[in-house]
């Protein structure tokens, strides 16, 4: 055990910055399915850590306090990191002594892109303005440092068959950051999906790795905790997880593992990681957790005084790092020979191809200005969920195709990435014309309890031909649209299950509490309308 005081950290901190305020580390480029230090073209192998409390409901941002960087980092150095996660930064602090700190101990950061209340929910999964905003944020932020790698899109969403749906929202925010990345004119940053390890696990990769180039990971991150206790490469189903990413085309590593049913954790699986088995398939990997929290995953446990001490597992995986040297092909004389895998069929496996529009705030507003009967602003979240209850129950007509999203189906209205009061706008609207076309008994066709109001349509001429081609139902494909700007959403969370203890566990499908996303943020609304046949209200 060791530790570091508060002093002797701040200080560090200090003298590091002043020493290299402008140092970069050389850049980290991917080619086939390997990272490339893009100087020197050596293989580059992940040897992470995973870098953030795991907070309930809220986050503390891991990059924004220098003084716990410079008290972090050195022991990261003992365990020979050179990449950490972190799960959800705020992109309005400053990083840049901490980015600057970490560069100059030739550590890398991958980054999600979500927070606990801004991310992709797998439950009611929507890929909206406020998500798409949240997400080019964090990669605005990070763009200017070098040692930034790239990002994970989602971290384990998907996790069971009744919601691979879901994963068809994540694929469409891969693609438009993607997208976003080189609109931006940014160097080579990195767009990938982090999975759990459960039965869909084929299908999950095959997906998110399928279709056009423009719409797949760049990466696959796979969490994985098969390997417990004295295990081994056969065991722990390594071998067979190896096999099949052999053919897989784009990088793939562990982005969490170190399962901790037997403790202490004594890595042993490390040896098989970046042992010549495994680092042809796998580019390395990150172990869970740097912090000591209430899921006892920890490596470091820090005391009320901020002091940092190391536990032994930061010793046992010390000594195992320390034993490792992975190597592989120079890029220059490495050629890839993989080519992307098929969209998976099988039954479990609900996802369209299909993916949602991109979030566009131009188009919405476009929307918006052309109608007649609109959503008051002033309606509050409960009133507004009422609302859409009601709207869009096919009870009462069909009015919400064109601002409603369904991954199975791969049917997507044209509005569906649109904010709620836009969205019901939509929905008023389209009552609206419908009533006063068929009903003229209905005299106030825009009331809806005094949460609509009529006004006048004054959409810009730019506008025509963008809600000409979404059509008069909202469920045409736009592609007139001006650049996409940023759109909205919930979170995911994670769950734990667990095998057995025994020293030699079997592999199985183990997952654990990893970062709780999702805990605070209410469902979307046009999600939560799933009444199968719910007694409702009628005019
Ligand atoms: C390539 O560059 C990296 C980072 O600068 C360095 O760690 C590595 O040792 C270099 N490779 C060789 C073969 O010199
Ligand atoms: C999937 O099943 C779980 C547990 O039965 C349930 O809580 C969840 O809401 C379901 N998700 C979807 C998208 O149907
Ligand atoms: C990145 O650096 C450039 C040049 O220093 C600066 O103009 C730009 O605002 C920075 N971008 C971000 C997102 O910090
Ligand atoms: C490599 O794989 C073989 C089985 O093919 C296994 O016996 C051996 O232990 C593995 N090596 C490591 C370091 O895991
Ligand atoms: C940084 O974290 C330390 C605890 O390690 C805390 O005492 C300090 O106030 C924080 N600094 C800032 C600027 O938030
Ligand atoms: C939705 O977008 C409109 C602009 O079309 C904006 O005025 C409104 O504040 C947004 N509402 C929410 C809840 O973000
Ligand atoms: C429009 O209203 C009429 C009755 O007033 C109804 O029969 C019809 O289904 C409605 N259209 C839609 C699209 O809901
Ligand atoms: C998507 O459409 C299918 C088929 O119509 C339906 O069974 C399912 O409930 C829909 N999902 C959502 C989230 O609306
Ligand atoms: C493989 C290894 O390093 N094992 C050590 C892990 O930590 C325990 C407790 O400190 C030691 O007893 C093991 O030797």
């Amino acid at each position: 055990m060791q530790g570091l005081g508060a002093a002797t950290a701040a200080l560090a901190a200090v003298s590091w910055f002043a020493a290299s305020a402008v140092a970069q580390v050389d850049p980290i480029v991917i080619k086939g399915s390997k990272f490339f230090y893009k100087t020197n073209g050596t293989e580059f192998f992940i040897k992470g850590v995973a870098y953030q409390r795991n907070a309930n409901g809220g986050y503390t941002d891991p990059l924004a306090n220098a003084t716990n960087c410079a008290r972090d980092i050195p022991l990261l150095q003992q365990l020979q990191t050179n990449t950490i996660r972190v799960y959800a930064v705020d992109p309005t602090q400053d990083h840049s002594e901490c980015m600057q700190m970490l560069a100059n101990a030739g550590i890398y950061v991958i980054s999600d892109l979500g927070n606990p209340t801004v991310s992709i929910n797998r439950d009611s999964p929507a890929w909206d303005e406020e998500i798409y905003e949240r997400y080019a944020s964090v990669i605005d932020m990070f763009s200017n440092y070098t040692n930034a790698i790239g990002f994970f899109a989602g971290n384990e969403v998907s996790n069971a068959p009744n919601n691979t749906a879901a994963s068809a929202f994540v694929k469409a925010a891969v693609r438009d950051m993607k997208a976003y990345i080189v609109s931006k004119k940014y160097r080579p940053m990195y767009v990938g999906y982090a999975s759990d390890d459960d039965d869909t696990r084929v299908e999950l990769a095959d997906y998110f790795d399928c279709g056009p180039a423009e719409d797949a990971i760049d990466f696959w991150g796979y969490n994985i905790y098969s390997w417990c206790g004295d295990s081994d490469y056969v065991t722990s189903q390594y071998q067979a997880r190896t096999q099949e990413f052999s053919t897989y085309n784009v990088p793939a590593f562990f982005a969490e593992y170190g399962c901790n049913k037997v403790e202490p954790r004594t890595f042993g699986e490390v040896s098989a990681l970046f042992g010549s088995n495994m680092t042809q398939v796998w580019s390395g990997g990150i172990v869970y957790m740097y912090y000591q929290e209430a899921n006892d995953y920890g490596l470091v446990s820090i005391g009320s005084n901020n002091q940092a001490t190391t536990l032994k597992d930061f010793d046992n995986l010390s000594s195992q790092m320390a034993k490792v040297n992975p190597t592989g092909p120079n890029s220059a004389s490495y050629s890839p020979t993989n080519s992307p895998q098929a969209c998976p069929t099988t039954s479990t496996w609900q996802a369209a191809t299909a993916l949602p529009p991109t979030p566009n705030e131009a188009v919405c507003s476009c929307m918006l200005s052309s109608l007649t009967c609109i959503a008051k602003s002033s309606l509050s979240e409960a009133d507004a969920t009422t609302q859409f209850d009601y709207i869009c129950n096919p009870g009462v007509g069909n009015y919400c195709a064109g601002i409603t999203a369904n991954g199975t189906t791969g049917k997507y209205g044209a509005y569906s990435m649109c904010n709620d009061t836009e969205r019901l706008s939509w929905a008023f609207n389209q009552f609206y014309l419908n009533q006063t076309a068929t009903n003229t008994a209905n005299t106030d066709p825009c009331d809806f309890s005094g949460a609509a109001q009529k006004v006048s349509a004054s959409p810009a001429s730019s506008c025509k031909a963008i809600t000409s081609q979404a059509g008069s139902a909202g469920t045409g494909t736009i592609t007139s649209a001006p650049a996409a700007t940023g759109l909205s959403g919930s979170g995911n969370g994670n769950s734990g299950s667990g095998s057995s203890s025994t020293s030699k566990a079997a592999a199985g499908i183990v997952t654990v509490p990893a970062f709780d996303f999702g805990i605070l943020k209410l469902a979307a609304y046009v999600t939560t309308v799933m009444f199968v046949g719910a007694g409702m209200v009628l005019l």
